[in-house]
């Protein structure tokens, strides 16, 4: 089976990513590659922290790979947190903080629209792509369910009245921004 680095240290994301093409790929986690640190994330653009991501990697281990950036973009913060979205509440990934916040900045706020969007960048024997997916939704008046990670729980995709985090993983991959992406990514393998 053909092996490919993905460049996250996000756990969740490298078992939503192995759900949805662990058959077809064989999925290297960063940690097989030794590299422990956190892998820098200074461009304005989804797509260049995928490609900042992905590039680090190639260049250290020299190994297929790819990264992902994800960000939630709400139509009434003017589409913020968007890039920013892991940093929204603090400097590091406290994602209850983060939560928090959002509930705080759309508090009376009627247009709850939002989407969830996932830039990837795959490096293959050296040659760069580029793919996208994403979700449109709403942001939830509370936090509800207790799968998923990150605003999972505050986001309800259009269609459905349940959030991601009361969804089953499954579901989530089907419809989700990343599902969408990997997808893509798979064709382009
Ligand atoms: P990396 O190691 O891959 O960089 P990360 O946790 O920093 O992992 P991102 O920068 O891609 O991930 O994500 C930005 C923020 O968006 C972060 O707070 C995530 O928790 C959140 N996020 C990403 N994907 C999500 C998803 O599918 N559902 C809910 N929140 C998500």
């Amino acid at each position: 089976m053909k092996k490919i680095v993905f460049a996250t240290n996000n756990a969740h994301k490298l078992e939503e990513v192995r759900a949805i093409v662990g058959d077809r790929f064989e999925i290297v986690p960063l940690a097989a590659t030794g590299i422990t640190e956190e892998i820098p994330e200074t461009s304005d653009t989804l797509e260049g922290n995928a490609l900042q991501k992905a590039r680090y990697i190639y260049e250290r281990t020299g190994l297929d790979c790819f990264a992902d950036d994800t960000g939630l973009e709400v139509a009434a913060l003017g589409g913020a947190p968007g890039v920013h979205s892991a940093r929204y509440a603090t400097d590091g990934h406290d994602h209850a903080a983060n939560r928090a916040l959002l509930l705080r900045n759309l508090e009376g706020v009627t247009d709850r629209s939002a989407r969830f969007r996932t830039a990837i960048a795959l490096i293959q024997e050296g040659a760069e792509r580029l793919c996208e997916g994403e979700v449109r939704g709403t942001i939830a008046t509370e936090e509800r369910g207790e799968g998923g990670f990150g605003y999972d729980s505050l986001f309800i995709p259009e269609g459905h009245t349940t959030t991601f985090a009361e969804m089953s993983p499954e579901l989530k991959n089907s419809m989700s921004h990343r599902g969408r992406a990997v997808e893509k990514l798979a064709e382009m393998l």
